[in-house]
């Protein structure tokens, strides 16, 4: 006898898609796509239509295990979880007597994106009076670079990207990481809408573009201005929107656009002039184009910049008018919860240090006074996906960082760790999700049992916390406890949604959460012109760049998600291994042939991948897609060796594109 559960994809995916979950004898035995879903619509991507082998997968971690064997070797014995817990607790007090408690520094991002696990340590970290997280690794500068023109105007509804008859795909792998939006996409292109991918190299997504425009990485933001001054040159601005309801255009027509000639902008892109010029003329005539950003853009010295650019665009055709035009970002349903309830800002204890974390590898390794003497590292693989991979583990093979890691499998980080603890999968706890692709919300309960001793982030937590002594009453709570506190406070942006379908498990919308035509900045405008930004107007300037020939694309990858999914064979097969793409000219120029094992390297790392000559890639960029688990890796490194640890412009971002290697064979073969 088998039962149906209605659940959520966990992962760190706008979709967040809605889930049938087939449990039979207390084992999830299928997953399906749940057809009432508002934006997924019963269908899942590759990844997660075998989620039940990932959740009964033979290698999820099922006990607390102590290191026997040297740092990062991964050699353990099995503890209880109350000498677990002892023993944390035992470490920290040192610690906090010795450093203080400063010298403690959580470390999680997005692994499950449920609210309750994904914020479950704030509490015990802010009482404990723990050093802060900057969680800026992922799309800081893309929000920082919609927020200077936009304010807080929230983005249109997905859905209306069907009404577009020009959508431009904007360094974004929709195939890979935004499958369902594509549907819109797709029912736009039968009502005769045209696609534009705007890219580095020919990812999966240009299957769908009717053109493909590939640009030298870093410059879109070029791009965009030059396309603005084709406007402006072909008399294609939407002159009565631009007075009402824009702030400085003149300005920036005068002061900035002349600059962005079709010669200039090709020469920064690689695109011809006539191309740009021909760019301009369609989109200008287009009746509601609509730009989807990817975030890859933002990853760069100049990233909040190009995204400002780019935002700015469809403001000088009036675009934001129509429903369907304007710019997609990703929703920000943030508000819709009462987060402060589990985050616990109000147990902040003092001014503790703000640690960013893509300088982890700095704050291990630099850091003094007081140095990093404890990290728990949680919902996150830092070891293999946060930049300068040699800092990084530098910094947590030192013998006196006392490092924690709560983790579902024995990842590379939690390798290096003194305690490891197991920790339950999506389906054996209990959440609250919020889609940043979509307006859907929703709940999910434990639909089976912890795989082994696996507990849940909210478990861990307020078990170590009462361990600490710590008397506040949300430590006493149960994870249903803490939904109930969450949803218990009424947040305006949740009015209206169906709460009977809400409280039944079902995915709503909420229906005030798109954009409904008002700007919501300081002005009531557009903010072409933002006078409370160092750089009042948008303008270009070049990424960081670096001294070596080929630009390098860290991309996601189609059947992974960052760094997770490789637990699994039949989704590594697909990928066929961590793969370095280069065009045919690059190749031959080194005397490199096709699935060689090569190196690519620059002043931070070496990295070995295995060679894949193509013309997908542009002569001078490089691509390596995915974020390989070190044992599946060609060599001793990952791809973040070569990534640096310098910040976006604005958002204290990371800046994982803006990176140039050189490649040659590989030393070890
Ligand atoms: N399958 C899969 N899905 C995922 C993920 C995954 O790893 N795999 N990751 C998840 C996460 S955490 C996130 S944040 C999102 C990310 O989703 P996306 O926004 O799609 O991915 P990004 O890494 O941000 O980069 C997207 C694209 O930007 C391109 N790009 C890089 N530099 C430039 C540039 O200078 N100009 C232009 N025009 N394009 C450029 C890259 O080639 C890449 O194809 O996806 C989520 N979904
Ligand atoms: N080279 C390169 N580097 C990148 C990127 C890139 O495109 N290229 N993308 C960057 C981006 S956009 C992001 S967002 C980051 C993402 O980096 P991370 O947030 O580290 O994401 P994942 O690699 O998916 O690792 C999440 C881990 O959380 C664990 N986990 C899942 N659920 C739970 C849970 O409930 N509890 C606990 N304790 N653990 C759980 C999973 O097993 C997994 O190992 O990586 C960044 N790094
Ligand atoms: S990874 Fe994304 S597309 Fe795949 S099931 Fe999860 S939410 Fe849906
Ligand atoms: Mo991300």
């Amino acid at each position: 006898m088998s039962s149906m559960y209605r659940s959520v994809c966990p992962y760190d995916c706008p979709d967040s898609c809605g889930l049938l979950v087939e449990v039979e004898n207390g084992q999830a035995v299928h997953v399906a796509g749940d057809p009432e879903h508002p934006f997924s619509r019963g269908t899942l991507c590759g990844k997660m239509n075998r989620y039940p082998e990932t959740v009964h997968s033979p290698d999820r971690l099922t006990t607390p295990l102590r290191r026997t064997g040297p740092k990062g070797h991964g050699v353990f014995e099995p503890i209880s979880w109350d000498d677990a817990t002892q023993e944390i607790v035992h470490r920290w007090r040192r610690i906090i007597a010795q450093h203080g408690p400063e010298a403690i520094l959580p470390y999680s991002y997005a692994g499950s994106m449920g609210l309750i696990q994904r914020n479950a340590g704030h509490a015990l970290f802010h009482r404990l009076g723990a050093s802060l997280l900057e969680r800026t690794i992922c799309s800081a500068s893309k929000g920082e670079g919609w927020a200077a023109v936009m304010g807080g105007t929230p983005t249109v509804h997905p859905d209306a990207v069907m009404e577009s008859d020009l959508i431009l795909l904007w360094g974004i792998n929709s195939a890979a990481t935004n499958v369902h939006f594509l549907k819109g996409v797709q029912e736009a292109k039968k009502k005769g809408a045209k696609v534009w991918l705007i890219e580095t190299y020919r990812t999966p997504t240009t299957t769908v573009a009717d053109e493909v425009f590939l640009v030298k990485p870093g410059t879109d933001g070029a791009l965009a201005l030059g396309l603005m001054q084709q406007l402006v040159e072909q008399g294609l601005c939407n002159e009565v929107f631009l007075r009402d309801r824009v702030q400085g255009f003149d300005r920036l027509r005068d002061e900035v656009l002349p600059r962005y000639t079709p010669q200039f902008v090709g020469e920064q892109t690689r695109l011809t002039a006539e191309t740009v010029i021909r760019m301009a003329t369609l989109f200008g005539q287009a009746k509601a184009p609509q730009i989807n950003i990817g975030g890859g853009i933002s990853r760069y010295g100049n990233g909040a910049m190009t995204v400002r650019s780019i935002v700015s665009l469809p403001a000088l055709t009036g675009a934001y008018d129509s429903p369907s035009g304007g710019c997609f970002v990703g929703t920000r349903t943030g508000t819709a919860f009462a987060l402060d309830k589990v985050t616990r800002p109000d147990l902040i204890q003092g001014e503790p240090r703000t640690i960013n974390m893509n300088q982890l590898g700095d704050a291990l390794t630099q850091l003094n006074d007081p140095p990093v003497a404890g990290l728990f590292v949680y919902s996150c693989n830092p070891a293999i996906v946060a930049p300068d991979q040699n800092k990084v583990l530098l910094g947590l093979a030192r013998e006196d960082l006392f490092t924690v890691v709560h983790e579902r499998f024995m990842t590379d980080t939690a390798r290096y760790a003194d305690i490891v603890l197991p920790a339950t999968s999506s389906l054996e706890h209990a959440d609250v999700y919020r889609a940043y692709g979509s307006y859907c919300i929703q709940q999910a309960q434990a639909v089976i049992s912890p795989v082994g001793q696996s507990r849940s982030n909210w478990q861990v937590f307020s078990t170590l916390a009462r361990a600490l002594g710590f008397e506040e009453p949300v430590f006493d709570l149960s994870t249903e406890g803490l939904i109930d506190e969450l949803l218990a406070a009424e947040r305006p942006l949740r009015q209206g949604i169906d709460n009977a379908a809400f409280a039944a498990g079902k995915a709503v919308e909420l229906p005030n959460g798109p954009f409904d035509g008002t700007f919501h900045t300081p002005s009531g405008k557009i903010e072409l012109l933002n006078p409370a930004l160092d750089s009042e107007l948008p303008d270009f300037f070049p990424p960081y760049g670096g001294e070596e020939p080929l630009h390098l694309m860290t991309a996601p990858a189609m059947h992974s998600l960052n760094s997770t999914f490789y637990e699994r064979k039949d989704l590594r097969e697909r990928q066929g291994g961590m793969k370095l793409q280069m065009n045919p000219l690059d190749a031959e120029e080194r005397g490199l042939v096709d699935n060689q094992q090569v190196m690519a390297f620059n002043a931070l790392g070496e990295v070995d991948f295995l060679l894949d000559v193509t013309d997908r890639v542009p002569a001078g960029t490089v691509v390596a897609e995915g974020i390989w688990w070190l044992e599946f890796a060609p060599g001793n490194r990952g791809v973040n060796a070569l990534t640096s640890q310098k910040l976006t412009d604005m958002g204290r971002g990371s800046t994982f594109y803006d990176t140039k290697v050189d490649v040659r064979v590989s030393r070890t073969v």
